[in-house]
């Protein structure tokens, strides 16, 4: 497959910006090789700089559920642009956004919008410490949150992709506070109440993780983060960024009882753009700046551009609701790619929620991080390739999810089936 033009740009990037890109997830270091340069996208399909077509199971890392350029969103930003791009004041979008979303999330009373889910998250940490007035953090190995210092501990996504779980430039004190536990292992989080009992301020997780491959949780595991956090006056932060109307409208916390005191959403409630959100109980969320003493502020949060765009895709999530095609098509696509990794005798699980899931390469359930690291990330890098070359653009590593959009079809699925199929034969003879 020609990539002159692509490989060319990525050429200029790395004179330009560190690695030739502005996210390390896209920097196809788990894979190999370099990045391919995108021209444009449309419904289910990326297109590269030199005219390759590709079907797109990134979405842009999880926005993209209606697919690219859909209508009413196009619409609506370009209404949007026509009244201007930034006023640094409060608009009557933000309004109808922070409605559209306390709507959707049972737990959720207050919203505060800002630009990524990284700021969601920060966001989070820094008011569970000032309404608890403790320190201490509990997350999960393998878990991603952003690339906020004290969260960039034990990472996943690109962290663990690129053999960074622990990045460089955060300091010990940033990180002495963050306490690691391990995902679905009730033992483990009970461990560290039992030892720092009133001094946690929160626990944080993905209620599906998506930045380790799709880990699905057990629901005793569930059920523990809320009766620990309960019993302890510690906060729960239920960080729905990537599983937010991705796994249902209401995110994973509408499929299981979760309760969470505070959510971070973001990726599709921005519809593509960059807009996030931290929400939860109005008595919490109150402690914020100017209604409380927990500072937050930020130039773009709740931008005209980025609101319409949230607002147009959840409206049409609403009212076009996608995810029984989406059940069905993302249930027909797992089977495919178990049928054709069976077929070629290659050890692999699967994981999947609604329309977002993992082909693993290894032959036992990934559960927890410590599973997920025995992954054959190498047979993974083989499988990407032999997909990309087969015109099916699959996320960059082992350790993230793939989706499928409501503009994928089933002839697309098929597609995708036939590409697998081809790929794992060849990946088997080598
Ligand atoms: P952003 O700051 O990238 O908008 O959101 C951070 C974040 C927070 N929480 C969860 C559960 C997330 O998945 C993310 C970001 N996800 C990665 C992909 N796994 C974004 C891709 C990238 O970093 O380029």
């Amino acid at each position: 497959m020609i990539r002159e033009k692509s490989h060319a740009a990525v050429v200029r990037a790395k004179e330009l910006m560190p690695g030739g890109v502005n996210s390390a997830a896209r920097a196809f270091g788990a894979v190999g090789g370099e990045p391919i340069v995108i021209d444009r996208a449309e419904g289910a399909y990326l297109f590269d700089l030199d005219g390759n077509q590709y079907l797109d199971y990134i979405g842009s890392w999880g926005p993209m559920i209606l697919g690219h350029r859909h209508p009413r969103v196009v619409a609506a930003l370009t209404a949007a642009i026509e009244r201007g791009t930034s006023y640094g004041a409060p608009t009557l979008a933000e309004n109808e956004l922070a409605e559209l979303l306390i709507d959707a999330v049972a737990s959720v009373e207050k919203v505060r919008l800002v630009n990524s889910g990284s700021e969601a998250t920060m966001t989070a940490i820094r008011l569970a410490r000032g309404y608890t007035g403790r320190d201490l953090i509990v997350k999960f190995a393998g878990n991603y949150h952003g690339h906020v210092d004290s969260l960039l501990v034990a990472a996943g996504s690109a962290a663990a992709t690129l053999g960074a779980p622990d990045s460089q430039g955060v300091t010990t004190g940033a990180a002495k506070d963050t306490l690691i536990a391990n995902y679905n292992d009730v033992g483990s989080i009970s461990a560290i109440f039992a030892e720092h009992e009133e001094r946690i301020a929160a626990v944080i997780f993905e209620p599906v993780v998506g930045n380790m491959g799709c880990v699905i949780p057990q629901h005793d595991f569930l059920a523990a983060l809320r009766s620990l956090t309960r019993e302890h006056g510690a906060l729960l932060i239920c960080d729905e960024v990537m599983t937010g109307f991705r796994v249902a409208y209401g995110g994973a916390q509408s499929l299981w009882p979760i309760d969470p005191d505070l959510t971070t959403l973001g990726k599709i409630a921005g519809g593509g753009m960059p807009l996030a959100a931290l929400g939860g109980r109005g008595e919490i969320m109150d402690h914020i700046l100017p209604a409380g003493k927990v500072f937050q502020a930020g130039t773009l949060s709740g931008n005209p551009i980025a609101t319409a765009a949230g607002i147009a895709t959840l409206r049409e999530l609403q009212e076009h609701p996608p995810y029984e095609r989406l059940e069905q098509l993302a249930a027909r696509l797992a089977a495919g790619l178990q049928e054709a990794a069976t077929e070629a005798g290659l050890p692999h699980t699967l994981a999947r929620v609604g329309s977002m899931m993992t082909l693993f390469f290894h032959d036992q359930p990934v559960t927890d991080w410590d599973v997920a690291a025995q992954c054959d990330t190498q047979r993974y890098a083989q499988y990407f390739w032999g997909m990309m070359d087969r015109n099916v653009y699959l996320p960059c590593s082992q350790y993230e999810a793939l989706f499928v959009s409501a503009a994928h079809t089933e002839d697309d699925i098929d597609r995708t089936v036939a590409a697998a199929k081809q790929t794992c034969q060849q990946i088997a003879q080598t």
